[in-house]
């Protein structure tokens, strides 16, 4: 399963993609404020990039419940200095921006980033072409609403098959306005609109999203439903091995690319969630291990 990201072609098939997430904003749920300012924002992402993630995943807008939407102009002034410093620093970097407004995405596409990752799932009209005239890759994330009203109601008849639809309808918009369809990927939007219960569900049930035929993205990290199962009544860095677990369900489950805080030891749970999922559908395992 190819996803192409302008000049980059990842093969998913067998692979599974490790994006660090870099929140450049006062109020994200678990590292708001720790890096607003260029300096540690930048330093946070080399470190990301040196601990193993694939990707970083830019975001200048918090979407934890309840919060509202920052104005472009102050988005992008969060994110120039960062996306310029880390182009500087790892030429080689691929960039995701998590942005729902399509002039922060372009703006940002034009200094080099790869991918745009959309909570919205194009919400902003402009934004389909916006992407496919940069040729990048295109996040669709499910959410009912927005993040300021998603948890009003969190109820659903059949939350995977409800889910699989509105992917499938906002796929189609995005191929109606010229995005191709190897550069999408889709993402059930965990904690989005969702009961810990409806969570829980989609991570189990991810072989039908995967069964859309593009590549699944999850973030289960750190997220507030992994707090109600366990019972962790901590800070989110608490729900770090709770997050571990979600990684490597969702691996074994047959997603493609993974959202997370915590990039060492997520690529170390990877390797064994992705040779575990080899051996099952080999029927032996591939690890050249005694
Ligand atoms: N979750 C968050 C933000 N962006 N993008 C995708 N595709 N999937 C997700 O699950 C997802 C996302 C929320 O997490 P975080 O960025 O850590 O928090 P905040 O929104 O408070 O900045």
């Amino acid at each position: 399963m190819i996803w192409r990201c302008r000049d980059l072609t990842f093969d998913l098939s067998d692979r599974v993609l490790v994006m660090g997430i870099l929140n450049v904003t006062p109020d994200s749920f678990s590292d708001g404020g720790r890096y607003l300012e260029p300096r540690p924002a930048i330093a946070r992402g080399l470190e990301l990039l040196d601990e193993g993630a694939d990707l970083l995943d830019l975001g200048a807008e918090s979407t934890r419940p309840s919060s509202v939407p920052v104005p472009a102009g102050e988005q992008w002034r969060r994110l120039e200095p960062v996306l310029r410093g880390l182009r500087e620093a790892r030429p080689d970097a691929v960039l995701s921006l998590d942005a729902r407004v399509a002039d922060v995405a372009e703006r940002g596409l034009a200094l080099g980033a790869h991918v745009v990752n959309d909570v919205s799932a194009l919400a902003d009209a402009a934004m389909a072409g916006v992407v496919a005239r940069a040729g990048a890759g295109l996040v669709l994330m499910h959410m009912r609403g927005t993040p300021e009203t998603m948890q009003q109601d969190t109820t659903y008849g059949d939350v995977t098959a409800e889910v699989a639809m509105f992917l499938r309808t906002r796929a189609a918009a995005a191929r109606a306005a010229g995005v191709a369809e190897e550069c999408l990927a889709f993402d059930p939007g965990i904690g989005f609109g969702k009961s810990a219960g409806g969570s829980t569900e989609l991570l189990a049930r991810l072989p039908e999203l995967r069964a859309l035929g593009r590549p699944v993205l999850v973030g289960a990290s750190r997220k507030s439903f992994l707090a109600r199962l366990t019972g962790d009544e901590g800070p989110p860095a608490d729900r770090v091995p709770a997050s571990l677990a979600a990684a490597a369900i969702a691996v074994y489950d047959g997603a493609a690319i993974l959202r997370v805080h915590d990039v060492a030891a997520t690529v170390r749970v990877v390797k064994l969630a992705l040779a575990a999922r080899r051996a099952r559908r080999t029927g032996h395992s591939s690890a050249n291990v005694e």
